[in-house]
């Protein structure tokens, strides 16, 4: 889920037809290897999907779909109709008859790998012409292969979805994906304005020292920032003599990308697990505290468009620093189609899934940067190691405990004064607060005390959380 202006914008995991695999038992990956771009997976079918995507448009709530159009399955899948659709496909001949797709639809020709495989990822030719992982890799040069995928995109968007995450970018020529993204439709009218575009944001792994980079994206849409959350967990785990008060100039300041092509997150289902990149610092549900923390951080501050996490629970099992159970997938009947999500009497989710988003913390953080949307950072104060605080103009304010003993501070919170509620140890309900209460004076100064052993050791006020 992601925070943007005053819609909730749900991403939602490839809707597409995917192998089946059963070694191991249905990983969470198996929906990264398409059979076709029919609309059944382990989520549900196609009228599912559509009855999804209509009920959350209609309460305000925009679904994106991560788009998998790089590749098809591993070369070495065999063939059969072991696919959530029931197609039939042969990996070894490249036939994917559903699309069709046949064997001149991929790249095989124009790799120069040994294995066929990208081998460095220093040389751009290999990167985007030969396959990640295995992966049977499309030829986007060809405009036949570029109409199947906007074929399925625009299908998606006639049914009311509102952008992409396009995946595995990196391994994509820009021109290509720009041939496809011209061929999209503007979004549904029945609930967007008239012209409106589908908003693109594309995945693409720079941590530096690659010969592809971040930048070779912008024209198209915006980008995934993979130095966010791997920054930001170094700095709430207090690793290599990080301390929060460094993020002062948090953004740009940190070479991160321009605000305005940004897409950031504290994790991702990938490096949740492992996969992916950002490694040991990045900081999930796992560890909630530091979690609810983080994403706090993030929420409250202005740079980027911002990403929430929703994830399931597995038996992660790490010996030596990897996961041995990484690729677990979610909740399932035992024909390995996923399990409904259930709602707790307190608003959480059950049976496995963790839901995140639900989590009154996070929750009310979404709300907190959609209540300041478009105010400046403003108004931010240090003790030189890990507590700090920052406004948003005269909106929000927050304030951030990481160190190992006690704040208590007079601080200016550019707020108006009143008695505000605290939206992180409780929420106004009505016009009472169900937890800390703080009281702005006449000049914007308010009085904060956050023990380190607090459960959440932040507070953060709003205009909407005024009493
Ligand atoms: C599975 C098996 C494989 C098997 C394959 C085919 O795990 O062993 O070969 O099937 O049978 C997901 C899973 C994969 C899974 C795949 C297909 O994560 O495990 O493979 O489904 O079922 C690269 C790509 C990036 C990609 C990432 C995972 O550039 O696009 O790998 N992410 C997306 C999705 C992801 C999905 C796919 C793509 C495929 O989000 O869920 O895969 O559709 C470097 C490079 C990165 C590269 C990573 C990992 O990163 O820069 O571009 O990402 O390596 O290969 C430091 C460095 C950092 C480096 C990192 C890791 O942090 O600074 O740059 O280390 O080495």
């Amino acid at each position: 889920m992601k925070a943007k202006n005053l819609d909730e914008l749900w991403e939602i995991s490839p809707p597409n037809e995917h192998i089946l695999l059963n070694e191991p038992w249905r990983p969470w990956w198996q929906r990264y290897q398409p059979i076709s771009y029919k609309l059944c997976s382990r989520s549900g079918n196609e009228d599912e999907l559509r009855d999804m995507i209509t009920r959350c448009n209609n309460v305000g709530v925009n679904i994106y779909v991560d788009a998998v159009i790089n590749h098809m399955c591993r070369a070495g899948s065999g063939e059969g109709t072991h696919s959530s659709c029931g197609s039939w496909f042969t990996a070894s001949k490249r036939e994917f008859p559903s699309v069709p797709f046949s064997s001149g639809d991929f790249n095989d020709n124009i790799c120069t790998t040994r294995s066929g495989n990208i081998e460095s990822y220093c040389d751009a030719r290999q990167v985007r012409n030969c396959r990640l992982e295995g992966l049977l890799d499309l030829d986007l040069d060809k405009d036949y292969v570029r109409g199947k995928q906007a074929d399925y995109m625009n299908k998606l968007i006639d049914m009311g979805v509102a952008g992409f995450r396009v995946d595995a970018c990196k391994h994509m020529w820009p021109d290509n994906l720009a041939a496809i993204y011209d061929r999209l439709q503007n979004l549904n009218i029945k609930w967007f304005r008239n012209g409106s575009r589908p908003f693109i944001y594309q995945e693409v792994i720079d941590l530096g020292g690659e010969a592809i980079t971040s930048r070779d994206y912008y024209r198209l849409g915006r980008v995934t920032e993979f130095r966010y959350g791997a920054k930001l967990g170094k700095v709430f785990r207090k690793w290599k003599g990080e301390k929060l008060f460094y993020t002062k100039n948090w953004g740009e300041g940190w070479d991160f990308m321009p605000d305005d092509k940004a897409i950031v997150f504290v994790d991702n289902h990938d490096n949740q697990r492992g996969h992916g990149a950002g490694g040991a610092s990045i900081i999930t549900f796992w560890d909630s505290r530091l979690y609810k923390m983080a994403v706090g951080y993030m929420l409250a501050h202005p740079y980027g468009v911002t990403r929430v996490m929703s994830s399931f629970r597995w038996n992660r099992n790490i010996v030596n620093g990897k996961d041995q159970n990484d690729w677990m997938g979610p909740p399932s009947h035992s024909d390995g189609s996923t399990k409904p999500v259930p709602i707790n009497p307190d608003q959480t989710c059950g049976d496995g899934w963790v839901c995140e988003h639900r989590w009154r913390q996070i929750k009310n953080m979404v709300i907190f940067r959609n209540v300041v949307n478009g105010q400046p950072h403003s108004n931010w104060w240090d003790n030189q190691s890990n507590q700090v605080a920052f406004g948003r103009g005269n909106r929000g304010f927050i304030v951030f405990n990481n160190d190992d003993w006690d704040l208590d501070v007079m601080l200016n919170s550019g707020m108006p004064s009143g008695t505000y509620c605290d939206v992180i140890s409780g929420q106004k309900e009505g016009n009472k607060c169900t937890g800390k209460q703080v009281e702005v004076g006449d000049n914007g100064k308010a009085h904060f005390k956050i023990s380190n052993r607090d459960e959440d050791p932040f507070v953060a006020i709003h205009a909407n959380s005024k009493l």
